[in-house]
This record gives structure tokens, sequence and C-alpha cells, in this order.
């Protein structure tokens, strides 16, 4: 711990005395001590060393309509006056509730007229499994259990939602994934795309599914499940012709598909779902993250009429959550949804501010250290390679964690996910603030050069 700030060294030594950290190495925390992040507004993170900090992440993929908007804090307030808390069990319900999943069906892809509230993505992706196993069971294919998803997808860190998810490093931990989840490849062109061109690439990447369902058998598989744009993976854009393959199949088999749209919703494409970027017609999608913009935990499921139907000749449901649409959380996403439609976020996003992101990221292709810009909406990947040609990485240099942590110290929170660089800036952000984030990343790129070759 380095800090001269007597205030820094406390709030650190509380982290050392008392807090576990989330997906950190609790003894490598213990000697270095967490950054603390005191106060946020717009785009920019202070902490409390009283850096400002370009938060090229908004949060963890979350904060869409940007830090400090009172507005968020006043529909908390109200509403823990009013009715700070009741359930949705037991033939109950209430306003707040009720009226974001009405939000919520009218900004959904048509026919997804009905929300089940979740706290959280992961809570969001295991009321999918037990959902989805369900309706086969209402419909008299219990043996319909199999949920296909993908290697390096991401979809949670419950133990449905680790199982879902193909991160390798989570499933050793902890005897995953849990019986009836099968992974096939991810549409990874540049890390995985060898010899074949990205579209040759995408067909393969798909056509993996379909051997997948005839593998298993189409009587045993229920659903696939699939990020749009992979997250967590290291923003993961699929080629061309990925999507129009993988639908092509789903028409084949009578198999439930579900977009996970935990960080391509609410407007992250520049469409309000990531599924209606690639035109996908899912009969589940997985909602969290930009549903309240991070300022309370919420999630949740938004299903199909057709799903519904079959739904409502089941009998009860066995499942929920305590904190299920809770009336606070529940205020706050309606708020959010608010002024995402007034302020045409969205559309701004998709006309203004992200095509000149993509534009401005793009100019980053030229430097010695890039491989590969990436990105759509408000998402980006710049690939790290010591050979632009051949996508040849650097081995056993971390080039994504020194990269990362001259971007700290710099004023900008970009993040590493191997040697893949990853942004997911608040939608909000203005051209300046775009200009200020991509002559940061330069500067970071040089700064990282500089230390590989030293
Ligand atoms: N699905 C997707 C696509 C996600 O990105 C979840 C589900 C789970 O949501 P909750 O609310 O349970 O966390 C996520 C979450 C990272 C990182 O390292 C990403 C997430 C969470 C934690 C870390 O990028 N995404």
């Amino acid at each position: 711990m380095s800090s001269n700030n007597p205030q820094t060294r406390e709030w650190q030594a509380l982290s050392n005395d008392h807090h576990l950290a989330p997906f950190s190495d609790f003894k490598q925390l213990k000697e270095k001590g967490p950054r603390i992040i005191t106060n946020a507004k717009g785009v920019y993170l202070w902490d409390s060393e009283g850096n400002k900090i370009l938060d090229g992440m908004a949060g963890l993929w979350c904060v869409a309509i940007g830090y400090g908007r009172d507005e968020l804090a006043d529909a908390a307030s109200k509403q823990m006056r009013e009715l700070p808390y009741y359930n949705l069990f037991f033939q109950t319900a209430h306003p707040p509730a009720l009226q974001l999943a009405k939000a919520i069906s009218e900004i959904a892809p048509q026919g997804m007229n009905h929300v089940f509230f979740t706290g959280s993505g992961s809570e969001g992706n295991d009321t999918v499994l037990r959902m989805v196993r369900h309706y086969w069971a209402v419909k008299g294919k219990p043996s319909k259990k199999v949920i296909i998803s993908r290697i390096n997808g991401y979809h949670g860190s419950t133990v449905a939602g680790a199982s879902l998810g193909g991160m390798t490093y989570m499933h050793e931990q902890g005897d995953l994934p849990i019986p009836g989840i099968v992974h096939i490849a991810q549409p990874y062109w540049f890390g995985e795309g060898g010899d074949m061109t990205p579209d040759e690439f995408g067909v393969w990447a798909a056509e993996q599914l379909e051997k997948k369902i005839l593998e298993v058998g189409e009587d045993n598989v229920g659903a696939f499940i699939a990020e749009p744009i992979q997250g967590a993976g290291g923003v993961i854009v699929p080629p061309a012709t990925y999507w129009p393959k993988i639908k092509e199949i789903l028409a084949r088999y009578d198999i439930l598909f579900v977009a996970d749209e935990v960080i391509c919703g609410f407007g992250r494409t520049g469409e309000w779902f990531g599924s209606d970027f690639y035109d996908l017609k899912p009969d589940l999608m997985t909602i969290a993250k930009g549903l309240t913009s991070g300022y309370i935990p919420m999630g949740g499921v938004i299903v199909r009429d057709e799903v519904v139907k079959v739904l409502n000749e089941g009998g009860d449901f066995n499942h929920g959550f305590t904190y299920s649409g809770h009336p606070v959380a529940a205020a706050v996403g309606l708020e959010n949804i608010r002024i995402l439609r007034e302020e045409k976020i969205v559309e701004r996003v998709k006309s203004e501010t992200a095509p000149y992101l993509q534009k401005r990221l793009r100019e980053l292709s030229d430097h010695p250290l890039v491989g590969e810009v990436r990105g759509v909406g408000m998402l980006g990947a710049i690939e790290l390679v010591k050979d632009k040609a051949t996508r040849e990485r650097y081995v056993d240099r971390g080039v994504g964690m020194i990269c990362r942590t001259f971007c700290f110290n710099n004023g900008l929170i970009m993040r590493a996910v191997g040697d893949t660089m990853i942004i997911s800036p608040p939608l909000v952000i203005s051209f300046a603030e775009i200009d200020e984030l991509v002559e940061k990343a330069r500067k970071c790129l040089d700064l990282t050069l500089a230390e590989l070759q030293k």
C-alpha cells in the first residue's frame, strides 16, 4: 500500500481486514490495496487520491446514462418513502414493477411482452435455465433439457450462470459446468480463425451449433443461449456470416433461442437490443446492467408471447427471488428508461456518437502494437499483437495488463481481457470525451510498446 493519503490508507486497511472482493486474488489485493473510487459525474470517476478518470467501461458495462443523474436518486427516494419493499409472490404486485414491465415491453422486440424480474443478470440466466426446462416439460417434452452455450461466453457467476458461461477458469473452481449444459466454439475470428477468412470462419462457427444439436439429439436440446456480441469474453463481434447462419440453423430445429442481452441491451449497440441489431428474434432475453444504468441492482428475463402461452398452462412456476421486481429498483429502472427515451440517447448513439467512436478507434489500427480494432455501437476492442500480419501474440509478457495499468495511471479505464483491450463507455459520452478517450488510449499504447522494447 503506497498511498501517502491517510484516508486512502484507512479505506485500504478496511479492505484488508474485512473485505473479500469479487474476481480477485485476495492475497495479491492485500499486498497492493484496492484503488478507492469515491465519486463520479457524467463519464468521469474520481479516486480517493483526487485523480480524475475517464470511465471507458461504464462501471462494469452498466452505467448507460452516465453518473450523477439526480432523477434516479429522486425516484429511489420517493419510492422508498412510499413503499420500500413488497414482494410479487403469492398473488400480490405493486405499481413500479408492473409499470416497468410495460415500459420494457414497449422497447423490446415485437411479440416480447412479458418480463420476469430478478436481482441480477446471473439470476436472470438461472431463471432462463429453469424456465426453458419447465416450458418443455409443460409442452410434454421433458427430455429437452440440454442447453447449448459457447466457449468464452459469459452468463454470470451463480452456479447456473457460470455453467452456461464458457469460461474454463470459472469451471475449474467448483466442478462446473453442472450436467445438461454443453459448449460449442465461439465466433472469435481474430483469435481462432486460423487461415479461414472471417466469413468462412463465421459459417464454420455457426455450423458447430447444428453439429451439437445432432450429436445431443434434437429431442434432448431445450435451448441455445448466446450474447449477440460477447462482452466479458473480449468484445467479440461475430463475422457477418455468423448470425444469419445461426438463424438458418435455429429455424430447422425445435429449440428455444435465448439472447443474453445483459451487456448489449438498452442501447449499447445503437439499437435497443443486440437482437434488434442482428434481427435475431429470440424467445427469451436476459437483461440487467443498462436496465437501471447500474444505479441499483436489477435483472430479468423478457419472454416471447408464444412461450408465455405455454407457461400459462403449466401451473405454478416454482421459482423467484425475494427481490424480484423490487419496488425501488423498478422505480429507478422506469426513470432510467424514461431518460433513455426522452433524451433520445439510443438514437444519438446510433446516428452520431457511435459512428464517431468507431471511426476514431479505428485510427489506432496504424499503431505497431495493434492487430485489429473492432466494435459496434458503444463497444470496442483493440487486439495487441507482436506481428500485425500473422496476428502473432507476445508470449508471457502480460501485454494487456501492462497497457491496462498505463491506462489507469493516465486517467482512463480500459479493461484487458488477455491481450485484448476493451471499452464500453457510458452511452452519453460526448464527441470531445471520445477524442479524449482515443488520445489517452494511443498514449497508453505508446507507453506499452516502449515498455515492451525496454
Ligand atoms: N450475462 C452477461 C452477458 C454479462 O455480461 C451477466 C450475464 C451476469 O450479470 P450479473 O448482474 O449477475 O453480474 C453478465 C455480467 C467482466 C464482467 O469482467 C462482466 C460481467 C460481470 C462481471 C465482470 O467484464 N457481466
